[in-house]
């Protein structure tokens, strides 16, 4: 009921002696009017009461609880058929979704085989968390070698953070009861981060006209370097430290897709994850970054296709392995130098991680589809089969590396 009054101290007078007889609940209260939620059986007095301070009464909702019902059973009934029907395993999640999953399901399971950490390793320009989730054989006494697996440097390629967050559920949970996930448990500790573009990830998921964005969401850039630069986000794999060069396969120019960024590292992101890589330097044996798409496992370097990698037959060796493993899947995958394969790029992660943070096979994996149609837009209904393609593909290229390394 909303009271309405000419006189602020004659709605104080009314409200008073509504609450000390009637029990009326005061939701809001503004100098001359307040809205109050009345039981029914006193809604009658509560008007004559009101009429003898001078105060007006209008109904606004004649019945509060049959609203209450009907929004608690809308947001419940919508609830429950997204917790039904939405999952890692099928969808494409937010940032959002993402966090809680992390931090509510993977946080506060238990894992009889590992012990699973979550934890944020820096924030983006927009100031989101970046998190990584970290499995240790548990038991383990020495440190073992490691994996490490990013995904999403590119916002638009979704497939890619659902890929990462499907490994951490199969390493959580091990849901098909496989042997082979202990067995992989026990030769490697496992570090992943799913996302390391969140604002980018959620600016293409606003709508269809930002769809295909590639970069982050830095506006630092938008007054330089010139007028026709004018532009928001980095390429985040352009921006990384080794041989940064914006005039192989990047630019100088923030309207670009490309754009690599005033210098090496200057985005909060990319600084992120070499902290990351820098901070396993040594027990990292293998680096994956997850894109899409295009069906592509690449080795370095992407900045000169020249420039040949001095273990360049363990890299190949160990990507066939994965390669023969989804030609036994049916999926047909394309091995090789990124240069020469994809287009020459500087700036990448992949040829940081080799290069500096000294993994001993460092891969570009572009997932499913192989072709612009679907492309990016690769539907949901994918995701069970690319994932469980992927890691029958995966879990090959680890056994074999494991094999090439003890
Ligand atoms: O261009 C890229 O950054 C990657 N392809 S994508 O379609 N996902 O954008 C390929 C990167 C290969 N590695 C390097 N060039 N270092
Ligand atoms: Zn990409």
């Amino acid at each position: 009921m909303r009271l309405q009054a000419d006189e602020p101290r004659d709605l104080t007078a009314t409200l008073n002696s509504l609450q000390k007889h009637y029990q009326v609940d005061v939701w809001s209260r503004l100098r001359r009017s307040a809205d109050v939620m009345v039981a029914p059986e006193y809604a009658r007095l509560v008007r004559e009461t009101s009429a003898e301070h001078g105060v007006d009464s209008t109904i606004v909702i004649d019945d509060v609880q049959r609203h209450l019902e009907e929004d608690y059973n809308a947001r419940h009934r919508t609830r429950m058929r997204r917790a039904a029907s939405r999952n890692v395993t099928n969808s494409y999640l937010t940032y959002q979704e993402i966090e809680n999953y992390l931090y509510n399901v993977i946080a506060t399971s238990y894992s009889p085989v590992a012990d699973v950490t979550v934890k944020p390793i820096g924030k983006t320009f927009e100031g989101r968390s970046v998190h990584v989730v970290e499995f240790r054989k548990k038991g383990s006494v020495t440190a073992k070698p490691a994996i490490l697996i990013d995904a999403g440097i590119h916002a638009r390629e979704w497939i890619a953070p659902a890929m990462a967050l499907n490994i951490i559920h199969k390493l959580t949970f091990n849901p098909e009861n496989d042997p082979e996930v202990i067995d992989l448990l026990t030769k490697f500790d496992w570090f992943i981060v799913p996302s390391v573009n969140p604002d980018g990830y959620e600016y293409s998921q606003l709508g269809s006209t930002t769809r295909m964005w590639r970069k982050t969401r830095t506006t630092k850039y938008y007054y330089s370097p010139s007028w026709y630069c004018r532009g928001v986000g980095v390429d985040l794999n352009r921006n990384f430290g080794y041989d940064w060069n914006p005039s192989i396969g990047g630019s100088t120019c923030a309207t670009s897709d490309v754009f690599s960024g005033p210098g090496a590292f200057s985005e909060p992101e990319t600084q992120n994850i070499r902290d990351w890589l820098l901070g396993h330097a040594g027990l990292a044996k293998a680096y994956v970054t997850i894109h899409s798409f295009g069906q592509y496992l690449l080795y370095p370097y992407g900045s000169d296709s020249n420039k040949a990698l001095a273990d360049q037959e363990i890299n190949i060796d160990v990507a066939n392995a994965f390669k023969t493993r989804l030609a036994q899947l049916g999926v047909n995958y394309v091995i090789g130098n990124s240069a020469q394969e994809l287009y020459a790029a500087a700036g990448g992660s992949d040829d940081y991680a080799k290069a500096v943070a000294n993994v001993t096979v460092s891969y570009t994996l572009e997932l499913p589809p192989a072709s612009p149609s679907p492309g990016f837009l690769l539907p949901e209904s994918a995701v069970p089969t690319v994932v469980s393609h992927t890691w029958a593909g995966l879990k090959a290229l680890a056994q074999r590396l494991h094999a090439r390394i003890v």
